[in-house]
């Protein structure tokens, strides 16, 4: 088979594999290519982790080693603490260590070029997982397997602004600054809203994709703005989760007297939209195992791959919670 047939066969099955899935369970992102490909027991593969920021961060962990595990690789685990300092460190470490692949979850889009070249000199191809990275030569990296995130930044403008009929004082709580994904649903949002002269973003900050920021970049949203806000968009459900409390906390009812809206789909999401606190999360599939290893034994075997592998999302609305929770997979 040659090396188009067998990407798009790898795309393909992803995206087929995700758009068929039942609705009672999250998108499994596993591919069933059937081309042979060399199989990944007894490889040596490093992974570079951001950390352990959000309840979808340690879901994507175990998915990578539990997948590990099963395929019988040696998987070199290095959290990085979120500092983007400490991945950089671990690429050199995995060269040194002579890894057959690396999987890498870039912390933020930018300051990879130097140590992606030292990468690339040493032969050793690298499957960027769940973000993205800006660089200029794309042969630094072998595939990109993520979620389209500027499509659900926008899928959550669209149902916010179907929600509140196109009138709304939002305050928006950030991911990471320089992270993809808080870039990219930024974006994604800020274009869904334009259209709607009565969606206002009346405060936005970083609440770094975790539960603690999120609630103390709310209370302080709830300090100066109050009963003005009418709507929280949260960049994942960590911080909206901590939205919720300060909310709580601060005498009103999240869900009623302030809709929210975030993205992830996490259990305690789901759990949150059951109590009625939670009104929408589009979900964003962290389950990338099977997909990075495919990838792994993809590129160890000489085949090309398609640049980039969107996984499908879904959007989940409260009164679709009870029916789905049962089956939520993280
Ligand atoms: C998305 C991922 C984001 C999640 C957050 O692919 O990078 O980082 O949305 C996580 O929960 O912290």
């Amino acid at each position: 088979m040659n090396k188009f047939t067998l990407s798009a066969l790898l795309v393909l099955s992803l995206v087929v594999g995700c758009s068929k899935h039942d609705e009672t369970k999250p998108a499994s992102v596993t591919t069933q290519s059937s081309a042979s490909t060399e199989s990944s027991a007894g490889k040596v593969v490093g992974f570079s982790q951001i950390g352990a920021e959000s309840t979808w961060r340690t879901a994507e962990t175990d998915s990578i080693k539990s997948e590990a595990q099963k395929r019988g690789v040696d998987l070199r685990f290095v959290d990085a603490q979120g500092k983007q300092e400490n991945q950089i460190k671990a690429l050199r470490a995995f060269v040194a260590q002579h890894v057959q692949a690396i999987i890498l979850a870039p912390v933020v889009e930018t300051g990879w070029e130097p140590v992606l070249k030292e990468v690339k000199a040493a032969k050793i191809p690298v499957i960027l997982v769940d973000r993205g990275i800006d660089v200029k030569d794309e042969s630094l990296y072998a595939t990109l397997i993520a979620s389209d995130f500027v499509a659900e930044g926008k899928m959550a403008g669209d149902w916010l602004a179907k929600k509140t009929e196109g009138k709304a004082n939002i305050v928006e709580l950030q991911g990471t600054p320089g992270a993809a994904p808080a870039n990219d649903r930024k974006k994604g949002f800020a274009e869904a809203i334009a259209s709607h002269p009565d969606m206002k973003i009346i405060k936005s900050q970083t609440g770094n994709f975790n539960r603690n920021d999120g609630k103390a970049t709310m209370e302080a949203f709830l300090k100066s703005e109050g009963k003005n806000i009418t709507a929280v968009y949260a960049h994942n459900d960590d911080m909206a989760l901590g939205a919720i409390q300060a909310i709580e906390e601060a005498g009103m009812k999240p869900g009623k007297d302030i809709i929210v809206v975030s993205i992830d789909g996490v259990h305690d999401a789901f759990q949150a939209m059951v109590d009625g606190k939670l009104n929408c999360t589009v979900e964003c599939n962290p389950l990338l195992g099977p997909a990075a290893f495919d990838a792994v034994d993809a590129v160890t075997s000489g085949k090309e791959l398609p640049k980039k592998t969107i996984v499908k999302d879904e959007l989940f609305e409260q009164d679709k919670a009870k029916e789905v929770i049962g089956s939520r997979k993280y």
